[in-house]
């Protein structure tokens, strides 16, 4: 059952070759403890290891033990070793990894712990089984909720394609208004995003058109044929449903959420899909939004939206997703007192409180829209009472769309770590604030896969998946020790046995591969200057003179969004302290986000000691020329057998358009500025 004619990823047959070379005894029952068994099992073929599996398992020794942390009469080493962990319950998804004595134990509470220490062992390699004692270590999820939406149509869309913002080919999961019935290259998804700890996906864009509106009802069944699939992996599948569902299935002629029948709709459906799939995790909702149906049709709030669907999955443990981003998509240009980054907070920051303790709140990294650098949506920090998922998007829609290499984890990593409230009382961070056990929210990214032989298009695009998972998983791990792990696993089993030569190139090629792209783009965070509709490539003004609420108002004198309270939109005073405070001061503000809060002159001189028309030119010309090293970097492995053939000839295609949009946007950007500003550069480079 294996998915043949596509890459690897990052659980090629070697990354097992310790596991598989080794004697594993696999304890415990149900479809995930199969499942470890399963992956030992295959192991153990390839790498001539020895499996057992209770209760006939033949008797020892093991160098490694998978074991519930019930299991005692049978191993009484499980009390020692669980008891050295420590007394902290492990959780539904939990485990303890330790070596005591030579033999390695993975201990969990229920069997998803063990399926998470597999892969933990898978990514120790060798060195799990070498060396002496290791002393117990309990492993938890800090995210209850790892979550990964496709915005995967069922039909291709005349406007969005297949997959909407999807640069990897068509949908892993549809074709042609149906299943695409590869079910085979499910499971090997499945299985990767299994090793990267996620364990929710929805398999539908949250704009949900017709076809995809039935998926609740009559085409029920094949998402509980994805959700058969999904399930030996730990994996709780998700819908993306319409709002208008009863209007649009034709039972009813509202979808007012305060109307018995509609309710009563609702509730019929969720036990349909319960019925189907009894661990069905829960609907995602983009309601009010870019053209969805959703509760102001009917004079509604969202809380009475979120709140009546539900009511609706409640009783079978489900949740709503419900996303934040509501904004007002048909905004006059000309009305510069409207602040789309305003439209989040000031649509759900009063109903705080109001939500069912089964809708999760979910909104986007920051106020705009998943731009290269924008700050912290202050939603994160205004509803205490709501429990809150953080979203990402993995899909590389305005960093690059997969043509460019753009490691982002350094970003994200910058969004989990941001402290609301800076380092005073409240230290707390965006990634405590998801992770909150009380409030169970949890990260969410749109996915980047498609049915492309290397998942992601972009074959260094695998890199954003893993990292995403594993950030999902533990918020604090450093980005460049992620890219090491995705290396090994990925690249491991390299002829020469060394990937060293090899991991310094992908680390010079993209650790710092986001502030690249930065570079080379819209400047200082103010955003927006891609070209509209796709949103690929450069055009300053594209989305200027729109009604789409995302502009830089750049005139000859001066650039940037006055979002201050003094004289702007007011935006700074969504945040807390210190950040209401210095977002709101043009000689505090971050560099970076500096165009984003405010209007200044081109000669406004930046922390750097530049002015921001220097800043421009300064930073197109040194992007531009990263990307070529990048490239150039690259081009250095070729023939070098540290990588397949095939996937460097991938690469370096992607590396050329790289370079060549690079410079577009170098000089478009420059050339805007220049002849806008009239300020010449100061070095005396060449600008079209
Ligand atoms: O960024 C915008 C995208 C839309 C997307 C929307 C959203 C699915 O351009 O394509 O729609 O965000 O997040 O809902």
């Amino acid at each position: 059952d294996t998915a043949t004619g596509v890459h690897a990823a990052w659980l090629p047959p070697e990354a097992f070759r310790a596991l598989g070379s080794h004697r594993v005894l696999v304890r415990g029952d149900g479809p995930l403890a199969v499942t470890v068994y399963e992956e030992v099992a295959r192991a153990c073929v390839d790498y001539g290891g020895r499996v057992g599996r209770s209760p006939d398992a033949e008797a020892g020794p093991y160098d490694l033990v998978f074991a519930l942390t019930g299991d005692v009469p049978a191993l009484p080493a499980v009390v020692d070793v669980r008891a050295a962990a420590g007394a902290e319950p492990l959780g539904e998804e939990g485990f303890v990894f330790a070596r005591v004595g030579g033999v390695c134990f993975v201990l969990a509470d229920a069997a998803a712990g063990l399926l998470y220490g597999l892969f933990h062992v898978v990514r120790l390699g060798g060195s799990a089984f070498e060396g002496g004692d290791v002393p117990a270590a309990a492993h938890r999820p800090a995210m209850r909720t790892r979550m990964l939406d496709h915005w995967d149509n069922l039909e291709v869309h005349p406007v969005m394609g297949h997959v909407e913002r999807g640069y990897a080919g068509g949908s892993v999961f549809w074709r042609d208004g149906g299943p695409r019935g590869d079910l085979p290259r499910v499971r090997a998804y499945a299985r990767l995003l299994a090793a990267t700890g996620i364990n929710a996906v929805s398999v539908n864009n949250v704009n949900v058109h017709t076809a995809e509106t039935h998926l609740l009802t009559d085409r029920l069944g094949d998402v509980a044929e994805l959700a058969d699939v999904f399930r030996p992996y730990g994996i709780r599948l998700h819908l993306s449903v319409n709002f208008a569902s009863p209007v649009v299935l034709g039972a009813l002629t509202t979808a007012d959420p305060l109307d018995g029948e509609v309710r009563a709709w609702w509730a019929k459906a969720a036990a349909g899909v319960y019925q189907a799939i009894p661990d069905f995790g829960g609907f995602v909702v983009k309601a009010d939004s870019e053209g969805q149906p959703g509760p102001f049709s009917y004079g509604r709030s969202h809380a009475d939206g979120a709140n009546m669907l539900a009511e609706a999955l409640a009783p079978f443990g489900g949740e709503v997703h419900w996303r934040a981003f509501v904004y007002n998509h048909q905004q006059d240009w000309r009305d510069r007192s409207t602040d789309r980054a305003r439209a989040a907070y000031d649509h759900f920051a009063p109903q705080d409180g109001e939500f069912a303790a089964n809708v999760v709140l979910q909104v986007k990294h920051g106020p705009m829209d998943f731009q290269t650098r924008e700050p912290v949506s202050p939603v994160i920090a205004a509803m205490p009472r709501t429990r809150l998922a953080v979203e990402l998007q993995v899909t590389q829609e305005y960093t690059g769309q997969q043509r460019h290499v753009c490691y982002l984890a350094p970003m994200w990593s910058g969004v989990l770590g941001f402290r609301p409230w800076g380092d005073g009382g409240e230290a707390r961070d965006v990634a405590a604030l998801a992770a909150d056990p009380a409030a169970g929210g949890g990260l969410v990214a749109v996915s980047n896969v498609g049915d492309d032989p290397y998942w992601t298009g972009h074959p260094l695009a695998q890199a954003n998946l893993y990292a995403f998972g594993r950030l999902a998983w533990a918020p604090d791990s450093d980005p460049a020790a992620l890219l090491d792990e995705w290396i090994d696993l990925t690249f491991g089993a390299l002829p020469s046995g060394d990937p060293a030569p090899l991991r310094s190139t992908l680390h010079a090629v993209m650790d710092g591969s986001w502030q690249t792209y930065e570079r080379y783009t819209a400047p200082l965070g103010v955003g927006f200057m891609v070209r509209p509709g796709h949103h690929y490539g450069p055009d300053v003004d594209g989305y200027e003179y729109t009604p789409w609420g995302t502009y830089h108002y750049a005139d000859r004198d001066g650039i940037g969004v006055d979002r201050t309270r003094a004289t702007g939109t007011g935006y700074t005073g969504q945040y807390p302290q210190p950040w209401s405070e210095v977002y709101e001061s043009a000689e505090r503000c971050p560099d970076e986000l500096l165009l984003f809060f405010h209007h200044v002159p081109y000669g406004h001189v930046l922390h750097s000691g530049t002015t921001v028309i220097q800043h421009i030119y300064d930073t197109h010309f040194a992007g531009a020329l990263e990307a070529e090293a990048m490239r150039s970097r690259w081009a250095e492995l070729a023939g070098g057998g540290l990588v397949d053939a095939a996937l460097h000839t991938r690469v370096a295609e992607r590396l050329d358009e790289q370079v060549r949009c690079a410079q577009e946007w170098r000089d478009q950007v420059n050339a805007y500025f220049l002849r806008k500003s009239g300020v010449p550069d100061a070095h005396g480079r060449h600008i079209p």
